[in-house]
């Protein structure tokens, strides 16, 4: 059974992510799902502006850990696996996100690959990855930090705090904010509005505006070697078994 939904209207193209029972954890199964619904509404003429939200009481709890915990290093190099989707960086119309409850890990790194991002008031934004003895492998180094810059960025990717709808703002990480009950209508309007202009233009704009990521390419090259190494070590496999079994880890700085 098929963990989202997609809907159009107006122009716009609606994913829905529902993965009950798992808060809209990352499986690789559920990322393809996402991007092969990416790539079918980036290919759909009538379509000129893209809205993601989820059905959930949260956004998306991050990379499945569950599934991350039985991945072996050799796995993740040969995939190139990175926790996340993979399809967000291409898509040629412009994305708008709403988000309410958690987005972490993973589920920020979706957020941070959007070009809009609409926040319920009571939405938080976190990166844990740390506590797991992991980093992001999706952008969440290159993408965040030149959004909010340097010290936010290490102050939530180095203690893992979460930060609130306004403090999110605050550091340009969130669009708008709206009230939580008008979360789905706001962003709607906003994604129709978008849909309403031209499309080769709005494409253009978005483009442009992603043009000014200078290196980033070569970052998350980087970063994503960097994560992969996570696997071969004592701490992940530690974190990710403390997680599952619900207790502190006990980390040996290896
Ligand atoms: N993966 C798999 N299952 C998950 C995940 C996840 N990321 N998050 C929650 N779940 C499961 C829970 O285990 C639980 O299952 P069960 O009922 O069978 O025990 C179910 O979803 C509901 O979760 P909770 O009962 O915890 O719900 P709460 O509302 O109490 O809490 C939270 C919600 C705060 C979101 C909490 O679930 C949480 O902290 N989740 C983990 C968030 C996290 O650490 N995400 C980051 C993952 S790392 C990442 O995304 C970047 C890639 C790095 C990869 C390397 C890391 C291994």
């Amino acid at each position: 059974m098929s963990s989202l939904s997609v809907k159009q209207y107006d122009g716009v193209g609606h994913i829905i992510l529902n993965r009950v029972g798992a808060l809209n954890a990352l499986s690789r199964e559920f990322c393809h799902e996402i991007d092969d619904a990416l790539r079918d509404l980036d290919n759909t003429e009538s379509i000129h502006a893209i809205l993601i939200s989820s059905a959930l009481k949260h956004f998306c709890a991050g990379a499945d850990i569950r599934e991350m915990a039985e991945m072996t290093a050799e796995e993740v190099i040969a995939e190139q696996f990175t926790g996340c989707v993979s399809s967000l960086p291409d898509i040629s119309k412009p994305v708008i996100v709403a988000v309410k409850g958690l987005a972490a890990g993973g589920g920020c790194e979706l957020v941070e690959m959007c070009d809009i991002v609409i926040a319920a008031a009571t939405a938080r934004f976190c990166h844990p990855e740390i506590t797991l003895a992991a980093m992001p492998g999706a952008g969440g180094t290159q993408r965040l930090a030149r959004v909010v810059g340097k010290h936010i960025a290490m102050d939530l990717l180095l203690t893992g705090r979460s930060l609130s709808a306004d403090e999110a703002f605050a550091a340009g990480l969130v669009s708008r904010i709206v009230p939580d009950e008008q979360l789905e209508d706001e962003a709607l309007a906003v994604a129709k509005q978008v849909a309403s202009f031209s499309g080769p233009v709005t494409r253009r704009i978005k483009a442009s505006v992603n043009d000014t990521q200078v290196n980033l390419e070569t970052g998350l090259i980087v970063e994503r070697d960097r994560f992969h190494r996570c696997f071969t070590e004592h701490d992940f496999r530690e974190g990710v078994r403390a997680f599952i079994e619900k207790r502190r880890a006990n980390f040996l700085h290896r």
